[in-house]
């Protein structure tokens, strides 16, 4: 028995680069190898519940467009949200979905209430992971949206707040941990401020500290095997977010003594928003050894907002997962679309066709992506670039063996006179334009 959500819409399955089925992958094999792995276990996507299944379509001028017959807020509602969810989910063939617990249940009066409704919604979930094999990528709290959390959470001026929001962060753990969930995600939407006026930056970056210490015990105390990812970003619905960018939260977490415990959940819109490219982010994590998942989407490049878009652009594509090869791939990660429709796109088989275009898009960008590792093409010239560095005099300078002042002896002796080399940038350029 179905909910007849999406009429007679069957599976979604891959029909080759030269279908024109609006409801079919062109691109996305999941059973094809790439690069010695099946693409699905490389991908590893997820559907974001907020977005496809709770956004009503609004923006600043305009409230809801999409009618959907669960859109209320009871219990009886949330199972029938959840029945077209995982139908959802096994139409398109994503191995794992991510949700927020206001997502996915009704809002209580008290916490306590919250607390009931969300694991009556956990056990089934529960059930429907176990009848359809669909995993959860990560579970996350809503710490935003309702008006109690307007000042922030953990970075809260009210103690109250910050209890509150971590009595929340204990349930939805648990909750993930329950569902088996691979990762569990911070995102700090109003862990910023409006204005410094009204804010003392100092004690609510010690407050962030302290509640990402007591999430990080509390995983051990459960036994939570997943890995725990902060979500940057750098602005909206804050002026200002503390969590700016990789290489902010990076510094925060060695702070805090939870550089080796904490990654990042990078979103493709979010690194846009702080004025670097996706790959820089990519390439940040990498460094750092802090890169855990992806959310997937794209910005539009004229609004400046977060626009959560489903991605439509593949060399884009490829040079992200380059990054996520170039790092190992997904360990616990995955790539989560945290796009939504536009909000004219009323239709149903609009929520598929949208993630059957942004799957395609990330599978072409991965094939590119593999086949650029394969052949070294990138790799080789950046080895040759750096190549002087690997001799033995040049590693003494690395391992602190010479001091400053032997070091201008030394150029004065050997009369060291640099000689600049070529970047080549478009050459690589080009090499990458033969890719995708
Ligand atoms: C909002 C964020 C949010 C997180 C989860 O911009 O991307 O959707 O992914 O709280
Ligand atoms: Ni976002
Ligand atoms: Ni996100």
């Amino acid at each position: 028995m179905t909910t007849g959500f999406f009429g007679d819409i069957q599976k979604i399955k891959y029909e080759g680069p030269d279908s024109t089925n609006p409801l079919a992958f062109r691109h996305y094999n999941p059973d094809e190898i790439v690069g010695g792995k099946r693409m699905e276990d490389h991908l590893r996507f997820a559907v974001a519940y907020w977005h496809t299944f709770t956004w009503p379509g609004g923006d600043p001028f305009g409230g809801q467009t999409f009618e959907r017959p669960w859109f209320e807020d009871t219990m009886q509602a949330a199972k029938l949200k959840a029945d077209v969810a995982f139908e959802f989910f096994s139409l398109l063939g994503s191995p794992f979905y991510c949700f927020h617990d206001a997502d996915v249940r009704p809002e209580g009066k008290t916490f306590a209430e919250n607390t009931k409704n969300l694991n009556e919604i956990v056990d089934y979930f529960g059930q429907k992971q176990a009848d359809t094999g669909v995993k959860l990528l990560w579970g996350t709290a809503n710490l935003f949206s309702n008006r109690r959390f307007m000042s922030g959470a953990a970075t809260n001026p009210d103690p109250d707040v910050f209890a509150y929001s971590a009595a929340t962060v204990k349930t939805c753990m648990d909750a993930t941990k329950k569902l088996g969930g691979a990762n569990y995600v911070l995102w700090g939407g109003r862990e910023g401020y409006e204005t410094l006026l009204n804010t003392d930056v100092k004690r609510e970056l010690d407050q962030l500290g302290r509640f990402l210490n007591l999430v990080v015990e509390y995983k051990y105390k459960i036994g939570f095997e997943g890995t725990i990812l902060i979500e940057p970003k750098p602005q909206e619905p804050t002026k200002h977010q503390y969590d700016y960018d990789v290489a902010t939260v990076y510094a925060f977490l060695q702070k805090h003594g939870l550089d080796k415990e904490v990654k990042v959940n990078i979103e493709q819109g979010h690194a846009i928003l702080a004025g670097h490219s996706f790959e820089h982010e990519l390439a940040m994590a990498n460094a750092f050894g802090i890169f855990g998942s992806i959310d997937m989407n794209r910005n539009d490049y004229q609004s400046g907002w977060d626009t959560d878009q489903f991605p439509n652009n593949v060399p884009e594509m490829a040079l992200a997962y380059y990054h996520v090869l170039d790092g190992g791939g997904f360990k616990n990660g995955g790539t989560n679309f945290d796009s939504k429709l536009r909000r004219q796109s009323l239709d149903p088989a609009d929520l598929l066709i949208g993630h059957i275009g942004g799957m395609d898009c990330c599978a072409r960008g991965l094939k590119a992506a593999a086949k650029m590792v394969e052949d070294k093409a990138l790799s080789q010239p950046l080895a040759d670039r750096y190549a002087k560095w690997d001799s033995a005099d040049a590693q003494k300078l690395l391992r602190g063996e010479v001091k400053l002042d032997e070091i201008a002896a030394m150029v004065e002796r050997d009369n060291i006179n640099p000689e600049p080399k070529s970047g080549r940038q478009e050459y690589l350029e080009n090499v990458v334009n033969r890719y995708v």
